[in-house]
């Protein structure tokens, strides 16, 4: 099976992909996008201009999300998607919080389109301060079980909020204690702390 990983360097989404591909042990090669083929010729595999997207033996699919369940129907060893139907809902609940709440608002492409008038510096201040006033707001529903966020096992949703946490973090914020917590609890996993993704060093 040919599975390839479009990403770009310091994608939050396209490290949620990559996460599950490692943890499930799945073969992929990665194809780094550049910031210039994101809005020319990387439109035609995909037309919003957003990683991830993954071709599995050159069908194309985008959405992080649609991406981490196709692979979760297709590779069902080591289920990121909880025990049973009710974790099942509540790790969903999770990543559709991370993905369409906290990550969508502050895509760079969309604080470009609604905050043309701020630099850099501050979209990165901007974009900091929004995740963590959201997963201020999220803590009060993860990790009651255990220190994973759903349940009693790793799952997709320590992924998408790990991830976006980390992201934070890279924009300049403070650690929180519940997410250092919660990072540092996954990471005593060894298979968690073997597939997780390299940390994002800017060039
Ligand atoms: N909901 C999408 C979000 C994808 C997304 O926002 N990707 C970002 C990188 S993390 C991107 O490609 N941004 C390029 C841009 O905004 O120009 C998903 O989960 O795949």
């Amino acid at each position: 099976m040919d599975i390839l990983l479009y990403s770009a360097k310091g994608s939050n989404s396209s490290e949620r992909v990559q996460w599950v591909l490692n943890f499930k042990g799945i073969p992929y090669q990665i194809v780094e996008v550049s910031s210039q083929a994101l809005n020319s010729t990387y439109l035609t595999i995909n037309p919003f201009g957003y990683v991830p997207s993954l071709a599995v033996n050159g069908v194309v699919f985008s959405e992080s999300m649609a991406i981490a369940e196709y692979l979760e129907e297709r590779f069902p060893r080591r289920s990121l998607l909880g025990e049973n139907l009710n974790e099942r809902t509540h790790i969903r609940r999770v990543c559709e919080y991370v993905n369409g709440s906290i990550h969508s608002p502050q895509n760079r492409t969309v604080l470009q389109f609604l905050r043309p008038d701020i630099d850099e510096v501050s979209k990165r201040q901007l974009r900091g301060e929004w995740i963590m006033h959201c997963l201020e707001k999220l803590s009060t529903s993860l990790c009651h079980e255990s220190g994973y966020a759903i349940g009693h096992g790793f799952s997709l949703a320590d992924i998408f909020v790990a991830s976006i946490y980390k992201k934070a973090l890279q924009h300049g914020c403070c650690g929180h204690a519940f997410y250092n917590r919660h990072l540092m609890f996954i990471r005593q996993n060894d298979s968690v702390m073997a597939s997780e993704p390299p940390a994002y060093s800017p060039d």
